[in-house]
C-alpha cells in the first residue's frame, strides 16, 4: 500500500507528536488540499474495515463526542455493515451519521450527494468511482477533514469532482468543487430511505419499513431542512421513541438556479416541500464551480438544527476555519498524551486508538436541552448516547476517567437521566435501551466514577439506580430467556435474577440465554454495587454484595473439570458450550476479575494457575479479538508470574494492533479494542475496574507523559529501553519501590512519576511463582 509523507505545519511540540502518529497511514491523498487545512494524524488505519467486518469504524470527521460524524458513503448501512468500507471504491454520499458501532443500527442520518445532469435520488445510481492515480487512491482522511476525488460519468462530462468535509458537533461543513464548465451541477439531500435492520440480503433483512420524512426548500434563504424518523433499531427494547427523529437544516453559499422535491425516485422541480418515504430534495448551481453547504443536524426540530448551525458555523465561516477549530479540539485531547521511543506504526496506532476511544458515548444534547427517547420528551441539561456498557467498563471508562475526566460527570449524570425517565440505567444505550449484550455494567461505570472521585452528579440517585439492578428482576424473568436481540421485550437488565440469588446462586440455562456469562457478570456487578455502598457507608448493603459476588461465580464452577459451566434449574450441567456471551468456558472460567485469589485458589494455587494460563494461551483459547479475553494476560501477574505475562502481553498487541485499514483484529467496540492497546503500552490495566487499582504489565515505549487537564503536575512513565526490553525488573511510583505488580489511581490521578527498569530476560520481580 502506498505510504504518501503529508506536509505539515508543526506548530509545537506536543503536535509533533501528534502529528508523527499519522504520516504514515493509508490511504492519503496526493496533495494536501491547502496550506490551511492540516490535519490531525490521518487515523484511518486501524479497524476502518477489515476482511473481517471487524474493527468496524468509519474514517469519519467530528470533534470528539460529537453527535454526528461525517464519513463517506460507500455503502447502505445497516446492523453489521458500515457506511464507509475501504474495499469499495465508489462514493454514494456523505453522510451524517448516528451509528455507534458496526452492530449498531443507524438512526436519524442525512446524505448529501453531490452529481451533475440529472438529478439521481437512488442509491445504486449516485456511486462516483474515487480516482486514482497508479495506485495512490485520492483521498485523505483524518479527524478533523476529509478530501476525495471522483470521477463523474461520461455523460455527464467525464470531470473530475473534489469533495472536502469537516464538522463540529451538531453541523457537517462541506465542499463541492465541480469540474470545471460542469453543467448542472446540484447537490441532493436524502431524507429517508427503506429501512432495515439487517443487510436486504440477510435473513433480517426482510424486516422493511418505509420511515416517512419531511424536506421544505427555501430558495431565499438557500435552506433545504427536514426529518428523518429512521431508526433501525426501533424493534428493540423496550421504548419505541414514537416521536423520535433527525432533523437537518443545510444552508448553502450559492443560490438555487433550480430546485426540487425527489419522491420515491420521481422528480419534481419547483416544488418546495414533501412529505413521506424515499424521499428527498435537491437544489442545482448552474454556472458555479464551487459550493459550500453547512448542514445542521438536531434531535430535537428543524429550527434546533437551524440553531445549532448558525451557533457552531455562522454564516461566513470557511470550511478551512471549521476544519482549524475542530482540529484543535482532537489536538487538545491528543496532545495530553506524548509517547516517545515508539515505532511509527506503534505511534500511528497508539494515536489512532486514542482517537477511537474519544468517540462514545456522543452528545446527545442541543443548547443545555436534549431529546430523550425514554420518555418521548424534551428537557434540560446534558446528554450522551451510544453506551456499549458490555464492552467499555473494562478498559474504556477507566480510560476516559483517566484521559477525559471533564466529560465523566455529564456521562454519569446522562446515565442517570435514562434511570429516572426509563427506570433503568442503560445496558447499551443506542438513543434507547436496546437490550444488547448482558449485564448492568452501568453499575461499574458509577460505581468506578464515584470511586475515583469524579463528583457532579447526584450519589443517592446513584446508589437507587444500581441497587435496583442488583434487586429487581425484569418483568416476567422466569418466562422470558431474554435471548441476543429478543423482540417485543421489556428492559432486559439482571434477566433470570430471580433464579440466582432467590433460589440457586447461579442463572439457569433452560431459563435464560447465556446463562453462565450471566451468572458471572451480575456477581461482578454485585461487586460494583458494593463498592458504591462502602463508599457511601452503606456498610451492610456492601458486605451483602460482597458476598454474593464471591460466592456466586464458584456456584458454576466444575469441580470434576475444573471450568465454569452452565447449570439448569435442577442443578444438572448444562454442557461446556451452553450459556456463554461471546466467548467459551475457557475464557469465562477467567472471569472472576473481583476475586482473583479464590479463583486461584478453584484451579489448585498458584503454580497450578499459571500452568492453567499457559494452557489458554498455547492451546489458542485466547480470544483477544472479543472483550471477555481482554484482561486474561493480566492474571500471570496476579498469580506470581509477572515476567509471563509480560511476554503475553506483547504478543497479544503485536498480533491484534497494527497501523493499517486492517489494524484491529476485532470489533472497536466503542474504544475498548484500542482502550486495551492503550493501557497496555502504558504498562498497567484496569483488570478489577471499580477497585481503583490497575495491574502492572509492560510497558511498550521509552516514555509516556501523560498532561491531565486539572493535575498540578503530568504522569510521567519512563521505561528506558522497552521497545526491545519486555520484562520489568523493578518498579518505582513517586520514588517508592513497588514489589506487588499493582499500581493504585490515587498514585497517579494528580501526576507523578512512574518509572520500570526493563530487562530483555525474564525476571524475578513480581514472579515469586517461577522462582
Ligand atoms: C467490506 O467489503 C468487503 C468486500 O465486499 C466485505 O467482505 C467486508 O465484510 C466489508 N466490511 C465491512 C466492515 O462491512
Ligand atoms: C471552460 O469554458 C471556457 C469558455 O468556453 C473555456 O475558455 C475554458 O477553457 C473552459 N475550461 C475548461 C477547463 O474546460
Ligand atoms: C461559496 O463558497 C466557495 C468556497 O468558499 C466559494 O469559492 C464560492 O465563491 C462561494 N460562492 C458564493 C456565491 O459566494
Ligand atoms: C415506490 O415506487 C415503486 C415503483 O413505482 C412502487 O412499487 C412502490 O410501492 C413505491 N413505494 C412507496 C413507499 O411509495
Ligand atoms: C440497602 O440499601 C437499600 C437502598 O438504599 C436500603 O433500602 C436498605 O435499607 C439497605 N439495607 C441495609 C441492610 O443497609
Ligand atoms: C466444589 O468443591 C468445593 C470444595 O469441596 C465445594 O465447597 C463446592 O460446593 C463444590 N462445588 C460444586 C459446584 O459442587
Ligand atoms: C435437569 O433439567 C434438565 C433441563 O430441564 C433436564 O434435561 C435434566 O434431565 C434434568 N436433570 C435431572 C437430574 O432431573
Ligand atoms: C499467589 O501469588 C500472589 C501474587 O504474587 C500472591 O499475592 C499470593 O500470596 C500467592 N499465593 C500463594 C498461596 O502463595
Ligand atoms: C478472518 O477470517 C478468516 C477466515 O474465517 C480467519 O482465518 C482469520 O483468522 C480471520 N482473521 C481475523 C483477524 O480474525
Ligand atoms: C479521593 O479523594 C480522597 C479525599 O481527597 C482521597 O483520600 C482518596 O485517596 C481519593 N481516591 C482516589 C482513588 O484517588
Ligand atoms: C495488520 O497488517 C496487515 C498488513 O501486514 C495485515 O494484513 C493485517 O492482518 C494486520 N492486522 C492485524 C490485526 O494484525
Amino acid at each position: 500500500m502506498a505510504h504518501v509523507k503529508w506536509k505539515l505545519a508543526v506548530v509545537s511540540a506536543i503536535l509533533t507528536t501528534v502529528v508523527q502518529a499519522g504520516l504514515d497511514i493509508p490511504p492519503a491523498f496526493k496533495e494536501p488540499p491547502s496550506d490551511e487545512v492540516d490535519a490531525v494524524n490521518p487515523l484511518i488505519g486501524n479497524g476502518g474495515d477489515s476482511p473481517n467486518g471487524s474493527g468496524g469504524m468509519v474514517p469519519s470527521t467530528a470533534p470528539p463526542f460529537a453527535m454526528t460524524r461525517w464519513t463517506a458513503q460507500t455503502d447502505q448501512n445497516y446492523v453489521s455493515v458500515t457506511p464507509y468500507n475501504y474495499t469499495h471504491t465508489s462514493i454514494h454520499g456523505f453522510q451524517g451519521t448516528h451509528q455507534p458501532a458496526i452492530w449498531m443500527g443507524e438512526s436519524g442520518q442525512v446524505v448529501v450527494s453531490p452529481g451533475l445532469g440529472t438529478v439521481k435520488p437512488a442509491f445504486e445510481d449516485r456511486g462516483l468511482d474515487i480516482v486514482y492515480d497508479g495506485n495512490e487512491r485520492m483521498e485523505a482522511v483524518s479527524a478533523n477533514y476529509y478530501s476525495v476525488l471522483t470521477q463523474t460519468t461520461e455523460a455527464d462530462g467525464g470531470g473530475v469532482l473534489k469533495t472536502e468535509m469537516s464538522a463540529t458537533s451538531r453541523v457537517g461543513h462541506l465542499r463541492f468543487t465541480f469540474p470545471a464548465n460542469a453543467s448542472s451541477p446540484y447537490i441532493f439531500l436524502e431524507a429517508t430511505r427503506p429501512c432495515t435492520l439487517g443487510s436486504p440480503a440477510s435473513p433480517t433483512g426482510t424486516w422493511l419499513t418505509y420511515p416517512s420524512g419531511l424536506v421544505n426548500i427555501d430558495p431565499v434563504s438557500q435552506e433545504i431542512c427536514g426529518r428523518n424518523p429512521e431508526r433501525q433499531d426501533e424493534i428493540l427494547g423496550p421504548s419505541p421513541a414514537p416521536s423520535f427523529a433527525g432533523y437537518f437544516c443545510a444552508r448553502f453559499n450559492t443560490s438555487f438556479s433550480a430546485y426540487g422535491v425527489v419522491q420515491n425516485g420521481t422528480t419534481s422541480e419547483g416544488v418546495v416541500s414533501g412529505e413521506g418515504p424515499v424521499l428527498g430534495a435537491y437544489a442545482a448551481f448552474e454556472g458555479a464551480r464551487v459550493v459550500d453547504v453547512r448542514v445542521g443536524v438536531s434531535f430535537i426540530s428543524v429550527d434546533q438544527a437551524r440553531r445549532n448551525l448558525e451557533k457552531e458555523i455562522p454564516d461566513g465561516t470557511s470550511l478551512e476555519e471549521t476544519s482549524k477549530a475542530t482540529r484543535e479540539l482532537w489536538v487538545e485531547k491528543l496532545g495530553r498524551v506524548k509517547a516517545e521511543g515508539a515505532s511509527a506504526d506503534e505511534m500511528a496506532t497508539f494515536y489512532t486508538g486514542i482517537f477511537h476511544t474519544l468517540q462514545y458515548p456522543y452528545e446527545q444534547d442541543e443548547d443545555g436541552m436534549y431529546y430523550s427517547g425514554y420518555d418521548d420528551s424534551v428537557h434540560e441539561g446534558d446528554s450522551y448516547t451510544g453506551y456499549s456498557n458490555w464492552d467499555t467498563y473494562r478498559a474504556e471508562w477507566a480510560w476516559l476517567i483517566l484521559l477525559a475526566p471533564e466529560r465523566v460527570p455529564g456521562m454519569v449524570r446522562s446515565m442517570l437521566q435514562d434511570y429516572v425517565e426509563g427506570g433503568w440505567l442503560p445496558m447499551w444505550k443506542n438513543i434507547v435501551e436496546t437490550n444488547i449484550m448482558v449485564a448492568t455494567h452501568a453499575d461499574s461505570l458509577v460505581a468506578e466514577a464515584v470511586v475515583k472521585n469524579i463528583t457532579g452528579f447526584d450519589l443517592d440517585t446513584a446508589y437507587a439506580a444500581v441497587y435496583k439492578d442488583a434487586t429487581v428482576p425484569p418483568v416476567d424473568d422466569w418466562t422470558i430467556s431474554y435471548y441476543d436481540r429478543e423482540e417485543g421485550v421489556g428492559y432486559e437488565v439482571r434477566a433470570g435474577l430471580s433464579s440466582v440469588y432467590d433460589e440457586t446462586g447461579w442463572v439457569a440455562n433452560d431459563i435464560h440465554s447465556e446463562s453462565a456469562s450471566r451468572t458471572l457478570d451480575y456477581a461482578y456487578d454485585d461487586w460494583a454495587v458494593a463498592a458504591l455502598a462502602d463508599f457511601l457507608g452503606h456498610t451492610e448493603n456492601a458486605s451483602f454484595f460482597r458476598a454474593r459476588s464471591q460466592s456466586a461465580p464458584f456456584t458454576i464452577f466444575n469441580n470434576d473439570t475444573g471450568f465454569m459451566e452452565a447449570r439448569d434449574a435442577n442443578g444438572s450441567w448444562a454442557g461446556q458450550d451452553q450459556g456463554w456471551t461471546e466467548g467459551d468456558m475457557w475464557a469465562y472460567t477467567f472471569d472472576v476479575i473481583q476475586d482473583v485469589p479464590r479463583l486461584v485458589e478453584h484451579r489448585g494455587g498458584n503454580t497450578s494457575f499459571v500452568a492453567f494460563l499457559d494452557e489458554h494461551f498455547d492451546g489458542g483459547h485466547n480470544d483477544h479479538t472479543n472483550e471477555p479475553s481482554h484482561h486474561i494476560p493480566y492474571l500471570y501477574a496476579l498469580a506470581g508470574a509477572a515476567s509471563k505475562g509480560q511476554e503475553r502481553i506483547r504478543e497479544v498487541a503485536a498480533a491484534n494492533y497494527n497501523s493499517t485499514v486492517d489494524g484491529l483484529s476485532g470489533n472497536e467496540d466503542c474504544g475498548q479494542m484500542s482502550a486495551w492497546y492503550i493501557f497496555s503500552a502504558l504498562g498497567f490495566y484496569p483488570v478489577d475496574p471499580v477497585s481503583a487499582t490497575y495491574v502492572v504489565g509492560t510497558p511498550f515505549y521509552d516514555k509516556v507523559t501523560i498532561s491531565f487537564p486539572d493535575a498540578s503536575q503530568p504522569l510521567v512513565i519512563s521505561a528506558p529501553g522497552a521497545p526491545t526490553k519486555p520484562y520489568v525488573k523493578s518498579l518505582t511510583v513517586n520514588g517508592e519501590a513497588l514489589s506487588q505488580p499493582i499500581i493504585t489511581h490515587q498514585q497517579i490521578a494528580n501526576g507523578g512519576e512512574i518509572v520500570f527498569e526493563m530487562s530483555d530476560t525474564p525476571q524475578e520481580w513480581a514472579s515469586a511463582t517461577l522462582y
